[in-house]
């Protein structure tokens, strides 16, 4: 039986409270103008924004379940925000898993006081078959390396401080020849393209990188080398379930509009939620919030029991995905023609939604992890 603790639960209501207040006002106002700036330093002063990491390194010292309480409860208020940070933790995760002791102290507390982070895999022909990556980060004879390429679609790039680039170390190895590497915004030969222009999701900020030879030093290596496809691998485990969570949240978020709405609109003389048609749209969005919830929560604990979670974070984000963009769909629906109008916040959460079943992994690479488990590779 899956329980949150006290403090789980006190953590619970603060961000939800914060959610309220600050950033449920400023949804609209990011689809419309894009990142929000004034939110990180409001993040930071609530303790959000590292509240997973170690307390040594200025974090708030919490587990898996504690991180997406937070994750579900921002995207109550804005699914970009949710995934702001998601983005941040999926690029933080592997210097938390992966990095040394001074790599740790060094950008850790970066995180905690409102640095940005980006994760940099994808480029323009290498999304869903990562390891066909083509930036390569060759090795100099003192041991630093010389980075090339460039890299596409990226969550938070143009907003963040520090960019987590996997690039091939020995391009004849396939993916056990990828290794991470942090390289700050201001280094040289470090391009930043201008602002995608999305269907959603557009308080998240995502452009293109390109590489001209940036020299990375040896201390700027996360992990191995040669291991970075893997550790690319496991910190996406985490993030898919952060996926689960803003799926979750953003079906609340449309419900809650959709049902304040059906009790009051009348048609033929009642309010349109006594009418089966649409109170059954309510209780089909309900059982999915529910079995999404379940899968968080025990994917969570099995994360902090130290268990591998690719298969069960896969099925979460599989069936998570699809439920945010059905919910989405009926609760335009509810609202009829005024759902289709801007004026009314669901046309915003749909469009928001379809980017849960592509990023960080689609649905069709999520079946391709799922059946592989089932059947063997
Ligand atoms: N955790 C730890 N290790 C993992 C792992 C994980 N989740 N997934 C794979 N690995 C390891 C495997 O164990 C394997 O190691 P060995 O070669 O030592 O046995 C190695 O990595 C290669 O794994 P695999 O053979 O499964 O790799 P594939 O090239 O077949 O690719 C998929 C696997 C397609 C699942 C992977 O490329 C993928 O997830 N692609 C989607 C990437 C993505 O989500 N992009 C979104 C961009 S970020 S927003």
């Amino acid at each position: 039986m899956f329980k949150f603790t006290e403090e789980q639960e006190m953590i619970r209501s603060m961000v939800r409270e914060f959610t309220a207040n600050e950033v449920e006002p400023k949804d609209r106002w990011m689809d419309e103008n894009g990142f929000c700036w004034e939110l990180v330093p409001k993040l930071a002063e609530a303790g959000l924004l590292a509240i997973h990491m170690p307390e040594e390194y200025g974090g708030g010292g919490g587990d898996t379940v504690t991180s997406e309480i937070v994750i579900n409860e921002l995207a109550k208020g804005s699914a970009s925000l949710a995934l702001f940070l998601d983005a941040n933790w999926l690029a933080c995760d592997m210097i938390l898993y992966h990095g040394t002791d001074e790599q740790k102290k060094e950008f850790i507390p970066q995180l905690a006081d409102g640095k940005i982070f980006a994760f940099g895999l994808t480029e323009s022909n290498a999304g869903s078959d990562a390891a066909a990556i083509k930036s390569v980060a060759e090795k100099q004879a003192d041991g630093s390396y010389v980075l090339n390429g460039g890299k596409a679609w990226i969550t938070n790039s143009g907003v963040a401080d520090y960019y987590l680039i996997m690039a091939k170390t020995d391009p004849n190895a396939g993916n056990h020849g990828i290794s991470v590497f942090i390289v700050p915004k201001d280094t040289e030969g470090l391009t930043i393209g201008k602002f995608e222009k999305k269907m959603g999701m557009r308080g998240s900020a995502t452009c293109e990188l390109s590489f001209d030879n940036i020299k990375i030093p040896a201390n700027r290596r996360v992990g191995e080398e040669g291991k970075g496809f893997m550790i690319a691998m496991q910190a996406l485990d985490g993030a898919r379930v952060s996926i689960g969570s803003i799926a979750s949240g953003l079906m609340q978020h449309a419900m809650s509009k959709a049902a304040k709405y059906a009790k009051e609109r009348t048609t033929f003389g009642k309010p349109i939620a006594k009418y089966q048609g649409i109170s059954f749209k309510f209780a089909d969005m309900a059982a999915k919030i529910r079995a999404t919830d379940l899968m968080i929560w025990d994917t969570c604990q099995m994360k902090d029991e130290g268990k591998r979670i690719s298969v069960e974070a896969a099925e979460l984000k599989l069936l998570a995905s699809r439920w945010a963009c059905e919910t989405c769909d009926e609760c335009i629906q509810v609202f009829g023609g005024n759902g289709y109008s801007a004026e009314y916040d669901v046309e915003r959460f749909y469009r928001d939604a379809k980017l849960l079943e592509i990023g960080e992994g689609t649905s069709e690479i999520l079946r391709m992890v799922i059946s592989g488990s089932v059947l063997g590779r």
